[in-house]
């Protein structure tokens, strides 16, 4: 190792070139084992009792008027979770995926309670940041990372593939949300089909920010929990001035083993309140 050198942590799981090409012919990729059961293990118990969690929770609705609840926070801070956005597998998966340096532009955990009968409809991610001046939608990317089990019963996450290949869908706004027009989905769906990412706790979906996906309700007595990190190159930055809560920070890479070895002083730090997205009274969602 030269000295001189600062020291630069590698990811141990880089993706392989079929992952790659995989990502940018199907819209989406799925990384099994990205991260283990302890690692996962130590965010499903924050989820369960850091009370951050909860106070930060953000409400959304979906086309049938139920809501559901993501928290959310941006940027980069010293809690569990903004250490996962920030380890060396992460950061060099996305780098290869948008073959540029990303920045972390925001995160949120999606906790769907047992027996819940929310969905989250159909949405692309990218419609929301074009409204706030980012133009290529290739140099963003959303990883969701399953906390739990997902599976088909518990309301996985599921993408519509190759839906990336559709641009920009036309979008109807309900409540908060941004939706994609049922309309274009029912023709989408005449040519593409659905795809149910079924993960173990640890497995990693990385999609692209065209890609159409949402998820069904969960029918069983688990709760199901997904973690939904979103990346941006720096040179794609949003053009809008004073989007503070969006704040575009360089990454230093932490070593993978940051999230085993503690390296962290909170399990969850929340700036959501700072950040106007989602922030309208669920009851103002549901009479609007
Ligand atoms: O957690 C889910 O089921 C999907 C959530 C999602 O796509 C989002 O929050 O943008
Ligand atoms: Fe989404």
């Amino acid at each position: 190792m030269d000295p001189k050198k600062p020291y630069e942590p590698h990811s141990i799981r880089p993706l392989t070139q079929d992952e790659i090409a995989s990502y940018k012919a199907l819209g989406y990729v799925i990384i099994r084992g990205l991260f283990d059961a302890k690692e996962m293990e130590l965010v499903r118990a924050v989820c369960q009792s850091d009370p951050s969690v909860e106070a930060s929770l953000k409400t959304i609705v979906d086309v049938k008027g139920k809501t559901w609840g993501a928290s959310v926070w941006t940027g980069l801070n010293d809690s569990l979770v903004s250490v996962i956005t920030q380890t060396a597998r992460m950061v060099e998966a996305v780098e290869a995926l948008v073959g540029s340096t990303p920045y972390h532009m925001y995160s949120k955990i999606v906790q769907k309670p047992a027996h819940d009968d929310s969905t989250v409809s159909w949405h692309q991610a990218f419609p929301a940041w074009y409204r706030e001046g980012c133009l290529f939608p290739d140099f963003f990317t959303d990883c969701s990372i399953a906390i739990t089990d997902n599976t088909k019963a518990n309301g996985c996450l599921q993408v519509i593939e190759k839906s990336h290949l559709l641009g920009r869908v036309d979008c109807v706004e309900i409540g908060n949300a941004l939706l994609c027009d049922p309309k274009y989905i029912t023709n989408a769906l005449k040519h593409l089909k659905i795809i149910d990412c079924e993960m173990a706790a640890g497995d990693t979906v990385f999609f692209h920010s065209n890609t159409i996906h949402g998820s069904l309700e969960n029918k069983t007595n688990e709760t199901r929990i997904l973690m939904h990190c979103h990346y941006n190159a720096m040179s794609n930055r949003p053009s809008q001035e004073n989007l503070e809560a969006h704040s575009c920070l360089p990454i230093n890479k932490m070593p993978d083993s940051a999230i085993k070895d503690g390296v962290y002083t909170h399990g969850f730090i929340s700036n959501a309140k700072d950040w106007n997205w989602y922030n309208t009274d669920p009851d103002d969602l549901l009479h609007k």
